[in-house]
């Protein structure tokens, strides 16, 4: 008897454990969009129109292929708007031995189908995601006894269990396991920023587009310009592009913001690896070549290459070895309701309007848009966890449960208690403008931070320190910030307080 294999919208490879030993005469594969995954957060009109046309793409390869795909089409009258609804009224027809699926990357949906064996009397065969570097055990493992896990040594692990930019004796090449420190400059506009690689939308994605447009119209962001690769052969492209035109200044620009460059020399290629479009591991060795080659200095490289086996893979890791508790953690009290002009970019402060307008355009923001603007300021004003954590959920063609809650909720807003970072990312409105542009046409004045027309950011930096003594104080990282308030004359810091009062009270009209 066939075996039903289902398929979800993140796991398109046909390297998915799922695959592993099926019979394509056999078996058949299950892949359906619906409206209960396209809804549960108010995804960005690009990540559908991604998910959707990617998907649709690979059915039709599985099927060149050879295999039996039910594949369902969203629209609104279908009779079945859930995974469990479709796979139910599927194993109607084919009654299978078995379904096989591979883990998802969230656990709303992992909950779900760990009860599809009761709920559906059918044994359920759930298979670990070989695309990732370490799996949950591992990572269990590894973090089993230490009282604090940091990523820098998970990293380590990673990099000899690769081997990725290893000597043959078992030393990380070019002598140090991080180059960080070489990857901090200001870019003022040379050397150019390469051309955003673009793929023209065929004749599936333009229907794709069409069918958001029409049932997602009220969902954020917009579906012009549509331009990302929806197949394995267009994502590898933008890896090769990547390589040859970005990666050389990756390293040197990665923590620079700019006014008018988007993109910068960062890969834009989240959005593929973290749908099964390009094999993580794939893609680090690319990278390593380039090195190898001369092609890329070792800060690039090195740099990007810690983001993927580093950053991605522990991240992955807490997310599982700590949820569902983690999704509720909010140790720093936080009950401030998300701004409206999280939705909208409608905010004088240049450096907020520029994320957010990026994010509204493309789907996109590079990691220090995401960390240290519209992050640092929901963390300075006390956002409440839950509704950061839905906006990153929602406007990033990238952004899924595993990956978007540790970055949010520990990375960004310290919610776990310090769990995952060791000390927040919290910064005034210099740290911005030592890494931008934007304060030199900004409404507010970066220099002043007690004045009507101060930056924000400036006074609300020192309001969270103050606000959270007991949280830090005794931090090790953050004693400097604590004496360097107190150093400040008390009318200062009087002043501070007041002016930082005052942008909270009027926070929806920044
Ligand atoms: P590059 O700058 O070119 O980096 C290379 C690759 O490294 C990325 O493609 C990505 O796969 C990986 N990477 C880098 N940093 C991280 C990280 N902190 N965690 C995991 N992977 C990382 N990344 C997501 O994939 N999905 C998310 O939903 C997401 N949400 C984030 C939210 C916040 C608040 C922050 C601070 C970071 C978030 N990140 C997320 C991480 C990072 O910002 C994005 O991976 C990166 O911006 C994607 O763009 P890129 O491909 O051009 O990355
Ligand atoms: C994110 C997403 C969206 C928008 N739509 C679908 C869908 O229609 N069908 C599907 O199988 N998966 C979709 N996904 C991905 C899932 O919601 C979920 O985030 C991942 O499968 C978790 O690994």
């Amino acid at each position: 008897m066939a075996n039903l294999i289902l398929i979800l919208g993140d796991q398109l490879t046909t390297d998915i454990s799922a695959l592993e030993g099926a019979d394509v005469g056999r078996d058949r594969i299950v892949m359906a969009e619906v409206h209960e995954e396209a809804s549960y957060t108010n995804h960005h009109k690009k990540k559908l129109i991604l998910l959707f046309s990617a998907m649709r793409h690979f059915a039709r390869q599985l099927e060149k292929d050879g295999w039996q795909v039910h594949y369902q089409r969203y629209h609104p009258d279908n009779a079945q708007q859930s995974l469990e609804g479709v796979v139910s009224s599927v194993m109607a027809d084919v009654r299978p031995d078995r379904i096989v699926t591979t883990e998802c990357g969230e656990w709303r949906l992992h909950d779900q189908i760990s009860q599809w064996r009761q709920r559906l009397d059918v044994p359920v065969d759930i298979r670990t995601d070989t695309r990732f570097i370490a799996s949950k055990q591992e990572f269990s493992d590894w973090a089993e006894g230490r009282k604090q896990l940091r990523m820098e040594y998970f990293y380590r692990e990673m990099r000899r269990k690769t081997g990725l930019m290893m000597t043959p004796d078992g030393k990380p090449e070019g002598g140090n396991w991080n180059f960080d420190g070489d990857n901090r400059e200001k870019w003022a506009g040379k050397p150019p920023a390469p051309a955003p690689f673009r793929i023209e939308p065929d004749a599936i994605t333009r229907e794709v587009i069409e069918l958001i447009e029409q049932h997602f119209a009220d969902h954020f962001g917009t579906s012009d310009d549509f331009h990302f690769a929806v197949t394995p052969a267009d994502a590898q492209e933008a890896l090769d592009y990547f390589i040859e035109f970005a990666l050389p200044c990756f390293g040197d620009y990665q923590d620079a913001m700019s006014d008018n460059e988007d993109w910068l020399f960062h890969s834009i290629l989240s959005p593929y690896i973290n749908c099964g479009l390009l094999d993580p591991l794939a893609v680090c060795e690319a990278a390593a070549r380039a090195w190898y080659a001369g092609q890329a200095p070792i800060n690039a490289v090195e740099g990007f290459i810690r983001q993927i086996v580093g950053w991605r893979e522990f991240v992955r890791g807490i997310y599982w070895l700590h949820m569902p508790g983690y999704a509720k953690e909010n140790r720093l009290g936080n009950t401030r309701t998300l701004p409206w002009f999280y939705w909208t970019g409608d905010t004088k402060m240049r450096c907020m309007h520029k994320a957010i307008d990026a994010t509204r355009r493309n789907a996109y923001a590079h990691h220090i848009q995401r960390l240290m603007v519209t992050g640092n300021f929901a963390l300075l004003t006390g956002v409440k966890p839950e509704e950061i954590c839905d906006w990153y959920l929602a406007v990033y063609a990238d952004a899924y449960d595993w990956v978007e809650l540790p970055n949010v909720l520990g990375m960004v807003m310290h919610a776990d208690g310090g769990y995952l970072g060791s000390k927040p990312y919290a910064a005034s409105g210099k740290y911005i403008h030592r890494m931008s542009d934007h304060c030199a046409n900004c409404h507010y004045n970066v220099n002043k931070s007690t004045e009507p027309d101060a930056c924000p950011f400036n006074s609300l930096y020192w309001h969270f320190i103050d606000r959270h003594r007991a949280d830090f104080e005794r931090n090790p990282r953050m004693g400097m910030m604590y004496r360097n308030w107190e150093k400040q004359k008390p009318e200062r810091r009087e002043a501070l307080l007041a002016r930082a009062n005052d942008v909270l009270a009027q926070l929806e009209h920044l």
